[in-house]
């Protein structure tokens, strides 16, 4: 394997302008044919014209090979290699333009990496981004080359298979004999091959129409195995919010006639926005209420839109190469975030998205893997389908929002299309749109392209009569270069008397090492001049206040009291919460006074109008996001002290929590099960109030009793949601018989309910694979030996093996058995799914973090997985980078 790097980019000699397949399938092969239309780049700086094609040896055997009814000979036209095709330029007929036909065979049936054609279940279907296409057919598997594909013409049994979608728009379908038949598919709009798709089955599905704006009649039509078509319904009513909101927000319109979307059960990632047939996760498309809980139909709701706004960011104007995966996932991802907040609520989803970067993509930029948003270099592509390239990349592009305000974003936005559309663009060309039209000056802004980490942000303030200032000072340990950012600082004044603004919000800009703002405050404080630094997380920053303990103590309950801005008075309780329980880890002097304060207004505020806010406020941040603010992580420890702080909270607010409780129980008793924002809130704060009400236990009888409460949680549940809730709870009981009947009970009742319904097994998988109980190991081993367990569907992987390693208390016990363990499964994954493997081996590389031990036992693991016999180059890329 070799590494690739950003700095050696250059353009092709030739392109493929246009091409036709036929796709003819048997059980066992599948025959591909490809004619592609050749030209030559006369751009192109390679002093070679030959004609070089991708090809995986491993998945594609060459049957043939001409040129315009001339069939070529190896070594003599032709080279080729275990990964290339390359078509000597001797052989050309006319230099500037041939057509070049190839036949190639390939099993998809033995096709176990799922990148590819491959089959899932009784169905066939595709996955060519990044690198798939080559597992298909030879071809220039670059994204810059985008061409027509004027014909995909797909035969198979008729009755076995009769579905058979391509992308675009179908232009016949017709019988053949022996009880075959064909469909030919054209997509007008030229791609790159890694947006290509085939889907072959005996699906079910549901169907719909969208009229757009300017009065495109578009026809709408979700597939899934015929047992799923009832939980389609949520995943169609996304979609045609997503295809409305990006004509309102952003004047885009969808541009063919036809939108298909397949929900397949084997699946590498979450989805795919090939163009016209998007290829779904089953997890990301099925949903009801029996079987998904809110956090399913929120993903379903988010990734749908994701795929759906891929169609201009990322399909009509694509990425020149992988290094600007972040130009269409990073800006996709602002988009999907944004699509969501304004279908629920927009503080609610700012939370979520923050927890969700802090806990995974903090980390990745603490360890091995560290890089940024447009990485330097790569061996396998795939390992940079990072959260750094997502969710960072989300935050960049948030952040030129932020600098240039909702229109100047907007003015932005349309001339990148104005310039690329139909083209494959740079995240320098982006950012040029962005300046250019608005006139800005956003240079110093590309460092958030280049230097890796993430920036620390300091703060102190001083107030001499009316005049506030306010100091920041900034640092990237992790980042060599450590040159400051441009950082988009959203900043208010708060008076701690009155809560009244003394400064309004509004955006600083932050450039250099260390900077200083003054302020006029606007009347003269009754109490202190607080400030609110960094409002709506406005960078991807890690902020740190230089105030000391008690000023940053009472500056906490001032902004969790009265912050305007709805993130960061959710990020002061949260503040708070993190200080106790270090505390309590480092065994300090405890003194709750002000976590107790925030909590109860939480709990009891009449200003909090939304359950979902009442709900986050009232939940402690996460062991992932805690453990990313401690130099050496103590994972069992962090475990302990969060239990111990959510015990204590649990008792001092036991009435309240319980009053809280029963309140909702009651509202909720009997209402109609809706999924909108304001009735996952009321679920969401309920099921946080159950969790409080169970933490409160010590003795059996206590333990007993919170196990009935669930238990009964549990049976009187009317969806998906709460039966998770409560059974999470139950997984957790050890030791106490009683409690522990209970528990099994309701295992067990949950597996037969799910009547092998895959997504929900997952769920009984994952519940278990995350238990506190101390002997969850054990559980888990036992689990991979259960007759729904295997290893080869990548959703059931990682509800078990997958979720053991994000329960970190027992993934991280001191003996190593947890490391061992993984260490197994990762050598059996590697040889079956080198994508899914390499992820996996995620768990073991910040091993540096821990203490010796751990570290050691850590490293072990890894040592004996580069000493695999045919490591693949995606694991052998990872473990590498953690090594060295
Ligand atoms: N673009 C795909 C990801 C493909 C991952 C390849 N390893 C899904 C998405 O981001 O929409
Ligand atoms: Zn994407």
């Amino acid at each position: 394997p070799t590494e690739i790097f950003r700095a050696d980019y250059l353009q092709p000699a030739n392109w493929v302008k246009s091409v036709s397949m036929s796709f003819d399938i048997y059980d066992g092969k599948t025959i591909v044919k490809s004619n592609l239309v050749v030209v030559a780049n006369e751009q192109s700086k390679h002093d070679s014209r030959d004609l070089v094609l991708d090809g995986d040896g491993s998945s594609v055997v060459l049957k043939g090979v001409e040129i315009e009814g001339r069939e070529l000979k190896e070594g003599i036209d032709y080279t080729l290699t275990p990964s290339q095709l390359i078509i000597h330029s001797t052989s050309f007929p006319n230099p500037q333009s041939f057509t070049l036909s190839t036949t190639v065979e390939t099993v998809p049936e033995d096709n176990t990496q799922l990148s590819g054609f491959y089959k899932s279940g009784p169905m066939y279907c595709t996955q060519c981004e990044a690198e798939g296409f080559r597992r298909i057919t030879y071809y220039p598997d670059r994204p810059d080359n985008m061409a027509t594909f004027t014909e995909v013409k797909i035969t198979a049994d008729e009755e076995k298979y009769p579905i058979l979608l391509s992308n675009g728009n179908l232009v016949s379908s017709e019988k053949k004999e022996g009880g075959r038949h064909e469909a030919v598919w054209e997509d007008p709009f030229p791609k790159p091959s890694y947006l290509f798709a085939v889907v072959v089955g005996d699906l079910g599905s549901i169907q719909d129409s969208y009229v757009t704006t300017s009065g495109r009649k578009v026809k709408l039509e979700i597939f899934s195995e015929k047992e799923n078509v009832g939980k389609l319904d949520y995943a169609m009513e996304s979609l045609k919010n997503s295809m409305k909101w990006d004509e309102d927000k952003f004047g885009l319109e969808y541009d063919l006639d036809i939108y298909n979307v397949v929900a397949v059960n084997d699946f590498n990632m979450g989805a795919m926005e090939n163009k016209g047939l998007n290829v779904f996760n089953t997890a990301y498309v099925l949903a009801d209420q029996k079987t998904a809980t809110d956090g399913d139909f929120e993903r379903v709701e988010g990734v749908i839109g994701h795929e759906y706004f891929h169609n201009w960011t990322g399909n009509r104007v694509t990425c020149r190469d992988w290094f600007q995966l972040t130009l269409k996932e990073g800006l996709t991802v602002f988009r999907d975030q944004s699509f969501s907040g304004d279908m629920g609520s927009n503080d609610v989803t700012r939370i979520e998205n923050v927890k969700g970067l802090r806990g995974r993509q903090f980390a990745e930029d603490a360890g091995p893997m560290s890089h940024p948003i447009r990485p330097e270099s790569y061996v396998a592509i795939d390992n940079f389908y990072t959260a750094t390239v997502y969710s960072k990349g989300a935050e960049v592009i948030r952040m030129y929002d932020t600098i240039l305000g909702k229109a100047g974003f907007r003015k932005g936005m349309d001339l990148y299309f104005e310039r690329h559309d139909g083209s494959a663009a740079t995240c320098d060309d982006f950012r040029s749109a962005m300046a250019d039209a608005n006139n800005a000056d956003l240079d110093q802004f590309s460092r958030w392209y280049t230097q890796k980490g993430t920036p620390t942000v300091k703060y102190s303030s001083s107030l001499d009569a009316d005049t506030f200032t306010l100091n920041l000072s900034q640092h990237t340990a992790t980042a060599p270069e450590n040159q400051p950012f441009h950082i988009p600082v959203e900043f208010g004044v708060i008076d701690s008397e009155t809560g009244e603004q003394l400064v309004e919000s509004h955006v600083l800009h932050f450039k250099e090492k260390t900077q200083s703002f003054t302020f006029k405050l606007s009347s003269t404080p009754k109490g202190s001049a607080v400030p609110s630094v960094m409002r709506g997380f406005s960078a991807p920053v890690k902020l740190v206040s230089e105030a000391s303990p008690a000023t940053q103590k009472s500056d906490l309950l001032t902004l969790a009291a009265y912050d305007t801005d709805g993130f960061n008075r959710w990020e002061a309780g949260q503040k708070l919460y993190t200080d106790a329980i270090f505390a309590e880890l480092h065994g300090d002097e405890l003194n709750l006074d002000g976590v107790y304060q925030a909590f109860e207004q939480t709990l009891t505020s009449s200003k909090i109008s939304d359950d979902s806010i009442r709900a986050y406020g009232l939940m402690l941040p996460s062991e992932s996001g805690l453990a990313e603010e401690m130099e050496t992580i103590d994972p069992i420890g962090l475990h302990q002290a969060r239990t111990a702080i959510k015990k204590k909270l649990a008792r001092k607010f036991e009435t309240g929590i319980a009053e809280l409780y029963a309140r909702l129980t009651q509202e909720m008793a009997g209402a109609e099960f809706e999924v909108n924002a304001k009735a996952i809130g009321k679920r969401r704060l309920r099921n946080t109030a159950l969790d409080y009400v169970c933490a409160n236990k010590d003795s059996d009888e206590e333990i007993v009793a919170s196990a009935r409460t669930a238990h009964k949680h549990y049976f009187d549940a009317n969806c998906m949601t709460d039966q998770v809730a409560a059974m999470s709870i139950l997984s957790n009981v050890h030791g106490v018989t009683e409690a522990e009947a209970l528990r099994d009970e309701v295992l067990e009742k949950f597996y037969n309910a799910a009547e092998g319904d895959a997504l929900v097994l997952n769920k009984w998988f994952t519940i278990q694979a995350t238990s506190s109980k101390p002997d969850v190991l054990a559980d888990v081993v036992k689990l991979t030996t259960h007759p729904e367990f295997t290893m080869s569907n990548p959703n059931r992987c990682r509800s078990l093996v997958g979720a053991f390693t994000a329960n970190s208390a027992a993934f991280h016990a001191e003996d190593g058995s947890g490391y061992k363990f993984i260490g197994e499964k990762i050598t059996v994954l590697d040889a079956m799914n080198p994508q899914i493997a390499s992820r996996m081996v995620g768990c073991l590389i910040g091993f540096r973090r821990y203490d010796e031990g751990r570290a050691e036992k850590m490293k072990a693991e890894l040592n004996k997985i580069r000493d695999i016999d045919g490591l693949s180059p995606d694991t052998k890329e990872i473990v590498d980078k953690a090594l060295s």
